[in-house]
């Protein structure tokens, strides 16, 4: 997200001594993953970020928090093979069961084989697009595969496939729009899984071991730093093979034709409203807590339950911001006794509803369907 951010000037208008030429790339690469400069993942300081992504395995249900209650929004989400190993990811995929295709934006989860963690291969890579396929499938996703070693290749494929999974994004959305969201049924969205190399590009062979298409890939390939110069050249002529030269002028600057190929204004990804407070953010109506409290003047003299008067209060909040304010929980709103917002609202759930199940409905404001802590904390910080 720093380098994207970088190349398309967002980066330079949010930390202006990050220059665009060769003195700010120079303090763009110091600061990298350095004690006092930026974090080497999604931090708070990293633009366009919305969470702290030093812990694997929420990308699935950050995106689709995000969408929730934004319909005109797709949120495409890779999510590593590694990733997909977590308790949080694997519980990731029910997201579909919660995502109401009339009121709600999409995700697009793009499942990023490239084989490797830091040491390991990883698990879903060895399963075969068969066994891949038939796992989707089962959990409700339409999957398309793109794959390939030959960047000439898999670049044009990408673009094809991406198009194509859009548009039927969007015909899944105008068909469900035809009817009132409360009728929507669940859709199999697409999905997409990549398999390309990791460390594609990157130096093919290092010290006799393969490097590129493997896990020795992760992170550092050619081990050099200030007390380590001795295979610099090999660094530097890794780094050479994409020829910064055609890319950069002799200041370091982006050449401008580059630069306009980058998306402008908020829909370069630092700039994109959502990670950056809301679409459309307002301030909750939070209409008088004052009218439920309990006059504990004289000991003893109420009896009541600090939940359930809670519960009272929540659903004033849910009706005074019927589109942006949503409970989510794992399936406990009833058991901590916050029931009574269930006199105005149901559970959102897109899976068959039973006549012995309660208040489950295609529209709701409380999401506490999957008893998933990680699913909800994860669509919470999403939401907000
Ligand atoms: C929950 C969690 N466990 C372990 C780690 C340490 N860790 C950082 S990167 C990584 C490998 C990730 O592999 P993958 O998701 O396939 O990403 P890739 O680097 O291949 O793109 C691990 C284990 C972590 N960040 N979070």
């Amino acid at each position: 997200m720093v380098s994207n951010s970088y190349l398309d000037g967002s980066y330079t208008e949010i930390y202006p001594e990050i220059t665009e030429d060769k003195e700010g790339l120079k303090k763009l690469f110091k600061q990298f993953s350095f004690p006092g400069g930026i974090a080497s993942h999604a931090a708070p300081e990293t633009p366009g970020s919305i969470h702290e992504g030093g812990e694997l395995g929420y990308s699935i249900s950050h995106a689709t928090g995000a969408i929730l209650d934004n319909p005109d929004v797709i949120a495409a989400t890779v999510a590593g093979d590694g990733e997909a190993e977590t308790g949080p990811l694997s519980a990731g995929w029910f997201a579909n069961t919660f995502i109401n295709p009339v009121n709600d934006g999409a995700i697009l989860p793009i499942l990023y084989l490239n084989g490797g963690k830091i040491s390991n291969p990883t698990i879903l890579e060895r399963k075969s697009d068969e066994e891949l396929t038939k796992y989707f499938e089962g959990m409700g996703w339409k999957p398309y595969f793109v794959e390939g070693t030959v960047p000439d290749e898999v670049h044009p494929l990408m673009a094809k496939i991406l198009d194509h999974i859009i548009e039927e994004i969007k015909d899944i959305q105008k068909e469900a729009r035809k009817d009132k969201a409360e009728n929507a049924k669940m859709p199999h969205w697409p999905m997409l899984i990549m398999r390309t190399q990791k460390g594609w590009t990157g130096p093919k062979i290092w010290d006799d071991e393969k490097i590129e298409g493997t896990f020795h890939a992760h992170q550092v390939p050619i081990p050099v730093d200030a007390e380590h110069m001795e295979h610099i050249d090999a660094l530097v002529d890794w780094l050479k093979s994409y020829h910064p030269e055609e890319l950069f002028d002799k200041n370091g600057t982006l050449k401008p034709e580059l630069k306009e190929l980058a998306p402008k204004g908020d829909r370069r990804m630092a700039k994109n409203p959502i990670t950056n407070g809301g679409l459309d953010p307002k301030p909750l109506k939070m209409n008088g807590w004052e009218q439920h409290a309990i006059d504990t003047s004289t000991p003893g003299m109420v009896t009541a339950q600090d939940m359930i008067v809670f519960g009272n209060y929540v659903e004033d909040l849910i009706k005074a911001n019927p589109t942006n304010f949503r409970i989510f929980g794992p399936d406990e709103t009833k058991s901590n006794r916050l029931n009574k917002v269930f006199d105005s609202t149901d559970r959102q759930w897109m899976e068959p509803i039973s006549n012995t199940d309660e208040w489950q409905s295609s529209v709701g404001r409380v999401i506490d369907g999957q008893l998933s802590e990680h699913q909800a904390e994860g669509f919470l910080e999403g939401y907000i």
